[in-house]
């Protein structure tokens, strides 16, 4: 008997995932009351291009929804409010939600800005119950943030999203141990983090409409369709999920992207947008002390079709000549396969490491350009992005203004 208890507390987990309601908007409705209520939308002039990057609830009356673009929410809503908003203040929001967060426990996954996954597994004894534990951290983000929250627990973290997107907003969802399947079961398979509109589409070509009939799909029938990622969407429509809460440091990627005011061809420009993106991607890397094994470029066309090509480092880097050198090679080879003009370029690096102690430091070209991007970094900290530019990035100057230091990159809002 004993065993068995002992068993079931080694297994018994329990995971709180938050995120902020409509959390740009909601800012700038903290900062100005005279847009609570109204249909409020951060991403920009709805006669500039770009995408909705957060909508109020009563813009998402309209059938708004965040990526949707500028001028399609334009024609669904011409009374709502357009804002460009401004990284800076959600960025300083986000740090003060995370610290929060911390108060209540050391173990927070913060995913993004307004979102983090919490293991809680026995915190019950601190606050009587999770629930309790829940509704103390909703009250203190509203108090001190003047913030809605909405949380999900579960016994793993994809059981838990589901459950605060479900509860949105100002919602709190508790799915007790044992009863994920049945919670999930009647859901539409839409609802299941990393399907999207086409996953959803072909799930629904075979007959599979919600995440119950995916979790007694045959395995063999959603691979063949789906590959690797029809393996685990098949586990998570049966609630399992054994990803654990990871602390910070161990991000996965970083990335950077910006869609251009106008399509281009411009190999020049293209490049010297590049070039600029790695050197975003580069700094924020260094900032967290990692290296990147692995660089991807992601090209947007014209007729919207989007493609991503990665390659490998022999070894890893955090020096933006690096990822840029790497993402340029990537570029040229696209640019020579498809001649359709480009609508977004972004780059990202990905499979990060701790920088080890090399044979590189060995190496004295390495050694020095560490050294330089450094000291580039320190220069960029006190003065500002353009602060200081290599030849190849200046050529942005002449087609995007300056603003916080740095060139605004779409949207808006997730300049940085
Ligand atoms: P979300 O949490 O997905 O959206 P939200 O907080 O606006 O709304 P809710 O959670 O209530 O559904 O994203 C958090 C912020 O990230 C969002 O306010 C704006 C930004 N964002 C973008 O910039 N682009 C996007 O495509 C998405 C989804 C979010
Ligand atoms: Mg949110």
């Amino acid at each position: 008997m004993i065993y068995y208890v002992c068993k079931d507390m080694a297994n018994y987990v329990r995971i709180m995932h938050i995120d902020l309601d409509a959390f740009f908007v909601s800012v700038e409705q903290v900062e100005n009351p005279g847009l609570e209520g109204k249909p409020v939308i951060v991403g920009g002039r709805p006669d500039r291009r770009g995408v909705v990057a957060s909508a109020s609830y009563e813009a998402r009356r309209f059938g708004i929804h965040a990526a949707m673009p500028l001028a399609t929410a334009y024609r669904l809503c011409p009374q709502a409010i357009f804002i460009e908003g401004s990284f800076a203040k959600y960025r300083d929001a986000s740090q003060r939600f995370m610290a929060i967060l911390a108060d209540f426990t050391p173990f927070v996954e913060p995913v993004g800005l307004d979102e983090a996954y919490l293991d809680v597994t026995g915190f019950e004894s601190l606050y009587g119950s999770i629930h309790q534990m829940a509704l103390n951290i909703k009250q203190r983000i509203n108090n001190e943030l003047k913030l809605h929250a909405s949380a999900g627990v579960a016994g793993s973290k994809v059981v838990a999203k589901i459950a605060s997107d479900l509860s949105k907003p100002d919602g709190l969802l508790e799915v007790a141990d044992g009863d994920e399947r049945s919670f999930l079961a009647p859901l539409p398979v839409g609802k299941l983090p990393g399907i999207g509109k086409k996953t959803e589409r072909v799930l629904q070509g075979l007959g599979i409409g919600t995440i119950g009939k995916l979790s007694v799909a045959p395995l063999r029938v959603l691979k063949s369709h789906l590959g690797v990622s029809g393996e685990i969407l098949h586990r998570h429509a049966s609630g399992i999920d054994d990803r654990k809460v990871e602390l910070p440091g161990a991000a996965k990627s970083i990335s950077r992207e910006t869609t251009f005011g106008k399509d281009t061809r411009d190999r020049s420009f293209l490049q010297a947008t590049l070039r600029y993106l790695s050197e975003r991607v580069g700094s924020e890397l260094r900032q967290r002390g990692r290296q990147a094994k692995c660089i991807t470029l992601k090209l947007r066309y014209t007729d919207f079709t989007t493609i991503t090509r990665s390659r490998t480092l022999p070894q890893a880097s955090d020096a933006d000549q690096a990822i840029a050198d790497t993402g340029l090679e990537l570029l040229n080879k696209a640019l020579a396969q498809e001649k359709q003009a480009i609508r977004l370029i972004g780059i990202g690096v990905s499979n990060l490491v701790e920088p080890g102690r090399q044979l590189a430091m060995l190496d004295s070209s390495a050694q020095r350009l560490e050294k330089l991007n450094r000291a580039v970094d320190r220069i960029r900290q006190k003065y500002g992005f353009t602060a200081i530019q290599t030849g190849r990035t200046l050529r942005l100057k002449d087609i995007f203004r300056e603003t916080d230091g740095g060139y605004p990159l779409h949207t808006p809002s997730l300049s940085r």
